[in-house]
């Protein structure tokens, strides 16, 4: 009986990973639908790259002892919110928050949470936009609504992050003040690179639309 018990609780936790993936396959196909239209449109596109992932069981499950909560199906689903996860990386911070826009007004979507760590970068230097989506799942018996956490963020950001995390999993989250230091120090760097690059963005879209303005250094003279 306790095997069965066991298989009981398996099968269980594997039918809700089969629904965070499903949530992971809408948002997705959202965005890629987005991504399509700009490049068929032929204009420039908010969305540099997407990918996805779906937390793993051990994670799942380190991040329900962090905070607490008791080891049933019932309170991971309803405490852990980044089971089904999403990143969208974009060329300017700009695009990152209409990425946010375009996705918040799809009527089948309700925002149920947002963190911007851009307007308010976390203390060692982390940022991105993260919004806490619900997304309906339609099965064959009932609808299912699905959350999946989208993380915006810039390439530079996105650079950061990715070496911030592998860092602090080779630390095991004990990092050295110094290399804190020098991380608050590349973020800010990073956080510099997007503001500038937004800003000869903006220059040279201006200028596309004033062509007088431009001189072929070529012809001048
Ligand atoms: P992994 O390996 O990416 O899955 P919550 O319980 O959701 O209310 P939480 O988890 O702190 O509180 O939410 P938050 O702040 O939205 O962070 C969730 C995810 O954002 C993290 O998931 C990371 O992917 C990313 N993130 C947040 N802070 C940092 C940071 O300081 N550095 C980096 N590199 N990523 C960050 P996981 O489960 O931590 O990691």
């Amino acid at each position: 009986p306790e095997l069965e018990e066991l298989n009981r609780v398996r099968h269980q936790f594997e039918g809700m990973m089969l629904e965070y993936k499903f949530g992971i396959d809408e948002i997705m196909t959202k965005l890629n639908i987005l991504r399509e239209e700009f490049s068929h449109r032929n204009d420039y596109s908010p969305i540099e790259h997407v990918s996805s992932r779906l937390k793993s069981p051990e994670s799942i499950l380190a991040k329900a002892v962090r905070k607490g909560l008791e080891p049933t199906i019932e309170q991971i689903a309803a405490e852990v919110h980044d089971i089904a996860g999403v990143r969208v990386t974009c060329s300017f911070i700009s695009d990152a928050y209409r990425v946010f826009e375009m996705i918040a007004a799809q009527d089948d979507i309700t925002v149920l949470q947002v963190r911007d760590y851009i307007a308010a970068p976390k203390e060692n230097g982390y940022q991105s936009l993260h919004m806490l989506v619900e997304v309906p799942v339609f099965l064959s018996e009932r609808v299912h609504p699905v959350k999946v956490e989208v993380q915006i963020r810039t390439i530079a950001m996105d650079f950061w992050a990715s070496l911030e995390h592998k860092i602090y999993y080779k630390y095991d989250g004990d990092v050295p003040e110094s290399l804190l230091a020098e991380l608050r120090d590349a973020a800010a760097t990073a956080s510099r690179l997007d503001v500038t690059m937004e800003r000869l963005h903006d220059d040279v879209k201006a200028l596309g639309t004033n062509t007088d303005r431009y001189i072929d250094p070529r012809r001048a003279g």
